[in-house]
């Protein structure tokens, strides 16, 4: 049995410790609701007058590309469970003009107040019960959010009960102005109303800094010579 140092032993613990996101100072999750229907309790209302908010410190502006931006507020029909008040409503792009390519339809919308080159995780939920039920115009519902497809595409989908349905995370990077970009489009053709968004939440990425994946590195390479040399 090979004897190590302590101070070799304490190195991986001290970096696992220091992957907790202690850089993020404001107390994240922010919570931002889309839509002029009733705002969800600990969220903040992003509305088609302001297409601005601010939650947690982070702050949020959402502006329409393509065509026009449309907003509904379904009341009880969008089922939701706890969080109705978010899922009601929303805002999404329409089709007025169909010469538009889809791939130029959507929104931008711009995260500031961030922390400089830290990552995090952003959520998004996109759901409309008559989209996918009235059969008027038809399903399915693909929005490109960053490259990745949040869908609520099928008449067999039923109205959400949770937020674990209807909903895409992705992973963004804040540049050196802690501002990032988080770009949604139509992924479907030109006569389709989309993207729809309902909601949307940024949290800090659980992903270690570059200094401590460096300090775990470290030590083990320190246990891993320790124990060669043994
Ligand atoms: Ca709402
Ligand atoms: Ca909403």
């Amino acid at each position: 049995m090979p004897s190590f140092s302590r101070p070799f032993l304490l190195l991986p613990i001290l970096a696992a410790l220091l992957v907790l996101p202690a850089s993020q100072a404001s107390a994240l999750p922010a919570l931002f609701d889309f839509g002029d229907g009733p705002v969800q309790t600990g969220w903040v209302g992003v509305t088609t007058t302001g297409l601005a908010a601010t939650s947690e410190g982070i702050q949020l502006s959402i502006l329409p590309l393509g065509n026009p931006l449309g907003a509904r507020d379904r009341g009880a029909q969008n089922g939701g469970g706890d969080e109705n008040d978010m899922w009601r409503d929303f805002f999404f792009i329409g089709t007025e003009d169909e010469s538009i390519p889809p791939a130029d339809r959507g929104f931008d919308i711009t995260l500031s107040g961030l922390v400089a080159d830290a990552t995090y995780d952003v959520t998004l939920w996109a759901f409309d019960y008559p989209s996918v039920n009235a059969g008027v115009f038809g399903p399915p519902r693909n929005g490109d959010w960053n490259g990745e497809i949040l869908n609520f595409g099928s008449t067999s989908n039923t109205a959400p009960e949770s937020l674990d349905e209807y909903t895409l995370t992705i992973r963004v990077v804040a540049d050196a102005t802690g501002t990032a970009l988080v770009q949604g489009r139509s992924a479907n053709g030109p006569t389709i109303a989309s993207p729809f968004l309902n909601g949307l939440r940024v949290d800090v990425a659980a992903v270690p800094e570059p200094t401590t994946a460096l300090l775990m590195g470290l030590g083990l390479l320190a246990l891993a010579t320790r124990r060669r040399s043994a």
